[in-house]
């Protein structure tokens, strides 16, 4: 896709506010040739640089002397004039917390009528988890908050600051991304996805259960669309009480019960699990079970996030299934870094009650997490946003909406055997026995897809069962062709008959004949179908079968001819 400045204000000149917290990004060296932190330079050396500074732009008012102007950047529509704090003391980012992620918040919050967008440089050991807690803290952020550093210092000559910064300044002053983000190595990530993946690497971050939303070549490159737009923008807030008795437990082969005591034990308020491959753990060990479940029991909220750096963790496994059973929460395919920051976020929320924090725990805050399929997605909650989105208000443009999605929802809710959605939709006033535009039904699906559930609950709600589709298809051709008896039975319970007329009963039965598919025959005779019908020239399907000498075919038709030796035409 190429370049878009979408939401580029249309304005002259943006401004954007910088906060240097410290990291490598500002470092310099000391005399041992240590990396360390150094105080007001930053800003004093990023005004002497040509590529960061325009000295000879005009419009800059003396009382806003402190204001930095970037130079002319080709394509860009406006100026980005910034400035920059630099806090006090600097630090790498691995001595950083719940304080610093506070101060940044309260800053942003204090800034935030004044600017456009902010930068955050940071150190890069711990950006991710700044990232993600900022991500939650800011509540119904409306611009674009930057995150980025360097893994050498911006005064260096190879330095990868340089770009990391300017890409940083023109994503938060150009494009409109309500979302704290993170730039680097030429990628722009969702902070609340994003991982560090390389202690070495210019590309050190990753987001690796979601698309970047887009990456600098030549030019930004947005993409849209995973952008995450909440429907429901309230006033900019920040929420600043956290939760500290969090932390991250490692499931590891062999772990004790006294390990998983310590670490669960009062005052602890919420854990991330990281358990083995898709959420397994040794669900053969009782004890452990026993801890978690205590634990669960005296309110911890524990969330089961996976070890592997990609992946859901889903209840597939009957070692992963257990802790859903005792109450630990799906985290889905968040990152360590967004599931401890959003435990620590939520159970901060002192208006929730604990009920409501497990249930938040679930949601997409700040599109941090994919549900998987298995997980419901409340199709009403779908209906009600897109109306919401979509500014419609009217009965009869809800009503036209409606008939677009009810549709795809029945279809997605037989596709996966859930009843009960049907059950919702119907409520709700979906059509469950609407034909689409090829006359085929809900039940129609269901059949092909062997759903017997679906297709009992279908017909008990008076769906019609000997609907033909415009290929003069019945929901039993549907079970036929998939030889799924039981939803046969369950059809010509509830009075299916089968349509073909005679000659083309023959016809396919000679076919499934030469082509021995005998299963297909009992179906298909199960359905109606009278395996002795004769073709247009007086053969049966026993005649082929002879024929080919398929003694199969002639074993399974034989108590069905009550006169084997019936004649052809030609006798
Ligand atoms: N230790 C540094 C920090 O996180 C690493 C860096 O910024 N590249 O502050």
């Amino acid at each position: 896709m190429p370049a878009k400045n979408c939401g580029c204000r249309k304005k002259k000149e943006v401004r954007v506010h910088v906060i240097y917290t410290g990291g490598t990004i500002g470092m310099m060296r000391n005399s041992s040739g240590v990396l360390a932190p150094a105080r007001k330079e930053l800003t004093a050396r990023l005004r002497e640089y040509p590529n960061c500074h325009d000295k000879q732009y005009k419009s800059v008012q003396p009382e806003n002397s402190s204001l930095m102007v970037l130079p002319m950047v080709e394509g860009a529509p406006c100026r980005i004039l910034y400035d920059l704090v630099e806090y006090c003391p600097l630090l790498d980012s691995s001595c950083m917390g719940f304080d610093e992620w506070k101060q940044i918040a309260k800053d942003v919050f204090n800034a935030y009528k004044s600017y456009d967008g902010f930068v955050i440089l940071h150190g890069t050991d711990t950006l991710a988890y700044t990232a993600s807690a900022l991500a939650f803290m800011l509540e119904n952020l409306n611009k674009p908050v930057v995150l980025t550093g360097a893994q050498i210092p911006i005064f260096e000559t190879r330095t990868d600051g340089r770009d990391n910064f300017l890409g940083s300044l023109l994503l938060a002053g150009q494009y409109n991304i309500p979302e704290v983000l993170v730039f680097f190595g030429n990628k722009i990530l969702r902070g609340c996805r994003t991982s560090k993946i390389n202690a070495d690497s210019f590309h050190a971050f990753d987001s690796p259960n979601q698309p970047p939303l887009g990456q600098s070549g030549i030019k930004f490159e947005i993409n849209n669309r995973q952008i995450f737009r909440p429907c429901n923008i309230g006033e900019f807030s920040v929420h600043c009480c956290l939760e500290r008795n969090v932390g991250i437990l490692r499931m590891y082969p062999g772990i004790t019960t006294a390990v998983m005591c310590a670490f669960l034990r009062e005052p602890m308020k919420g854990v991330v699990l990281q358990s083995f491959g898709a959420g397994n753990i040794p669900a053969n060990r009782e004890e452990i079970l026993d801890v978690l479940r205590e634990a669960v029991g005296r309110g911890v909220l524990v969330v089961n996030i996976t070890q592997c750096s990609v992946g859901i963790v889903a209840p597939i496994y009957e070692s992963g299934s257990v802790l859903t059973e005792i109450g630990v929460i799906p985290g889905y395919d968040m990152t360590p870094e967004a599931a401890l920051t959003k435990l620590a976020y939520v159970l901060g929320k002192c208006e929730w009650d604990l009920a409501n924090k497990k249930k938040v725990m679930h949601l997409s805050l700040r599109g941090e997490l994919t549900t998987n399929k298995l997980a419901k997605i409340n199709d009403i909650d779908l209906i009600e946003g897109v109306a919401r989105t979509l500014h419609m208000s009217s009965s009869v443009e809800r009503e036209q909406m409606c008939s677009i999605f009810y549709p795809a929802l029945v279809s997605a809710a037989v596709m996966s055997g859930d009843v009960e959605k049907l059950g919702d939709l119907k409520q709700y006033g979906a059509d469950l026995c609407d034909e689409n535009c090829d006359g085929r039904t809900a039940l129609h699906l269901a059949c092909y897809l062997g759903k017997l559930n679906c297709v009992s609950f279908l017909l008990s709600v008076g769906c019609a069962v000997n609907v033909h589709d415009r290929f003069n298809r019945t929901p039993l051709h549907e079970a036929v062709d998939t030889d799924n008896h039981d939803v046969i039975k369950a059809l010509l319970c509830q009075g299916a008959v089968l349509s073909d007329p005679p000659e083309v009963q023959a016809e396919l039965l000679r076919a499934l004949t030469e082509r021995g598919k005998i299963k297909r025959m009992e179906s298909y005779r199960l359905a109606g179908a009278d395996l002795t019908l004769a073709d247009r020239t007086g053969r049966t399907a026993m005649h082929y079968a002879c024929q080919l000498g398929n003694h199969e075919v002639v074993d399974y038709l034989l108590p069905f001819y009550k006169n084997p030796y019936v004649k052809d035409e030609l006798g």
